[in-house]
């Protein structure tokens, strides 16, 4: 029977999908997002569906959930991932296969838990880079994992690995899904000159887009904000924090009749939650983790995200 791996396109997402593809050689790789999800699972007749680094979003909740019971009465499900869940959807009562949460730890690292009976013990490198893509190197599961390597050499790789993605366009799927063959086969990313190149490209860029940054912030009251900046929405949010002197930054680009926005803060316990209430209210989706989460909000309604997120941020 065929597996099908569905992943977010980031560097946890890739590590996780490279995990499962090293212990199911034959799966097929889609890269998909929370807001795609739903039609990605109704578009899926039958197989074996591994779900990683996907949050599952309240706004398409029960149709996510009625997916969850039509593939899994056939077939095996199994999702991890450590998105907070959407309130009134219990995994314990969908034919869902996952694990415990485990507190901090990414996906890659739930994944190579998950299945380690079928892997090499030295994939534990890769969920290494995946955690450490993710902020989320410093668990316990972690730990362990590092004291069978010297953490620097794997931090030299997971740099090289997150810069290249952050340069890659996110839509491109195809270098992905390469990146992801190569990966499940424990092959160094030092090791791709081309994937150093991309690296090192990065790396100038984000010196220049940094002072670009700190040159365009604009802030409203505990929110600094940057526009349409072409960079990766994760890093200019956190420089818009950082040069805004704010506890929380937010990057938004336009996209058609949207707006994708990243939002990063530092020292909240539930950044998530108001922005996905936030969003919500403006007609847009969003949802994340404690200091790090991500929105689609309508085109011309970033001004007032901006108000609102400000607002809630007073309240918590
Ligand atoms: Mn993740």
């Amino acid at each position: 029977m065929e597996s099908i791996i569905l992943a977010h396109g980031d560097c946890d997402g890739v590590c996780a999908a490279s995990i499962v593809l090293a212990a199911r050689r034959n799966a097929k790789v889609v890269f998909t997002n929370p807001a795609g999800l739903l039609s990605e699972l109704r578009s899926i007749e039958a197989g074996s569906i591994i779900i990683l680094d996907v949050a599952l979003t309240s706004k398409h909740k029960d149709g996510i959930a009625s997916e969850f019971k039509r593939l899994g009465s056939r077939n095996e499900v199994v999702y991890l991932d450590h998105h907070p869940l959407p309130q009134g959807l219990g995994l314990s009562k969908l034919p869902v296969k996952t694990l415990k949460r485990v507190r901090g730890a990414c996906s890659s690292e739930l994944a190579y838990t998950y299945f380690k009976d079928w892997l090499e013990p030295e994939m534990s490198r890769v969920a290494i880079y995946g955690a450490i893509g993710d902020y989320s190197d410093d668990t316990p599961g972690v730990r362990r994992m590092l004291e069978k390597w010297d953490k620097r050499e794997l931090y030299l790789e997971a740099g090289i690995l997150v810069a290249a993605l952050e340069g890659v366009r996110r839509r491109d799927f195809d270098f992905k899904r390469s990146l992801v063959n190569y990966l499940s086969e424990n092959r160094l990313p030092s090791a791709d000159r081309s994937l150093v190149e991309m690296a090192l490209r990065e790396s100038e860029r984000d010196e220049e887009m940094r002072r670009l940054v700190k040159s365009m912030v604009k802030t409203h009251g505990n929110v600094s904000y940057v526009t349409n900046l072409e960079w990766s929405l994760g890093k200019a949010a956190t420089y818009a924090r950082a040069y805004g002197g704010t506890i929380v930054g937010v990057a938004a680009e336009e996209q058609g009749e949207n707006i994708d926005l990243s939002i990063r803060s530092v020292g909240l316990k539930n950044l998530y939650s108001v922005v996905s209430r936030v969003a919500g209210e403006l007609g847009g989706i969003g949802g994340g983790h404690a200091n790090a989460a991500g929105a689609r909000i309508p085109r011309g309604k970033l001004l007032e995200f901006v108000e609102m997120l400000d607002e809630g941020l007073a309240k918590i």
